[in-house]
């Protein structure tokens, strides 16, 4: 199985890289983000509770997301592998997603950690804040949150990874194309 955690801070091009190597290599997305915001479309109890912190730009708490990734991969027994697309985010959901995959007798392939200045992430966030409707892309101050949640209780998962020999960093700055190419290769030459 191929599986593969696609890893960076907040508008780093984790959503947009993910729907490129989908395609290519058939794979599952799971995008936490994803998830918890049909959540909130679909007015659920979880969906209320997400909502509150995401707004703010903070983290939903660990059970709440490593229950949904449990439940999703449950549903896809016969997957080629999986694309994780902002999960784990800490490192209690790294431990949960490694135990997880162990019970089914795979493991994390490579994670991939894309990376951008702080000053183009958030011109890229506003940016996509005009059209999105996403309330957490469209105040300068809640993307700064995002940011420093990120660097405070995600970036330390890179030495996670790093110690599992898995860790690869790529710059996510150029266009989209330029940048999938780059994982292309990297993928290709597991
Ligand atoms: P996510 O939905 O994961 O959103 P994100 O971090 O903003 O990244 P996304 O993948 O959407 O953006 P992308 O970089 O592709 O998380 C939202 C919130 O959900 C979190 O703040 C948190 O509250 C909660 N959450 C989710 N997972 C959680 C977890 N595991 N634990 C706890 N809480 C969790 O793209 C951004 C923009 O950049 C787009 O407009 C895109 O078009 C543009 N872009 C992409 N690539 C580009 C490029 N190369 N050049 C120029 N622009 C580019």
């Amino acid at each position: 199985m191929l599986n593969i955690v696609l890893f960076g801070p907040p508008g780093a091009g984790k959503g947009t890289q993910s729907s490129l190597l989908i395609e290519k290599y058939n794979l599952v997305h799971l995008s936490t983000g994803d998830i918890l915001r049909s959540e909130i479309a679909e007015g659920t109890l979880l969906g209320i509770e997400a909502k509150e912190l995401m707004d703010k730009g903070k983290l939903v708490p660990d059970n709440v997301v490593i229950g949904m990734i449990s439940s999703k991969l449950d549903k896809n027994v016969t997957a080629n592998g999986f694309i994780f697309d902002g999960f784990p985010r800490t490192t209690e959901q790294a431990i949960a997603l490694d135990s997880l995959l162990n019970r089914k007798n795979t493991s994390i392939s490579t994670m991939v950690s894309l990376n951008v200045d702080d000053k183009e992430l958030i011109s890229r966030l506003l940016n996509r804040g005009k059209d999105s409707g996403r309330a957490d892309d469209q105040n300068k101050e809640i993307i700064v949150n995002r940011i420093n949640e990120y660097k405070e209780k995600t970036a330390p998962l890179k030495e996670y990874y790093f110690n599992q020999d898995k860790l690869t960093e790529v710059s996510g700055k150029g266009s989209v194309t330029e940048i999938s190419k780059k994982l292309f290769e990297l993928i290709d030459a597991l």
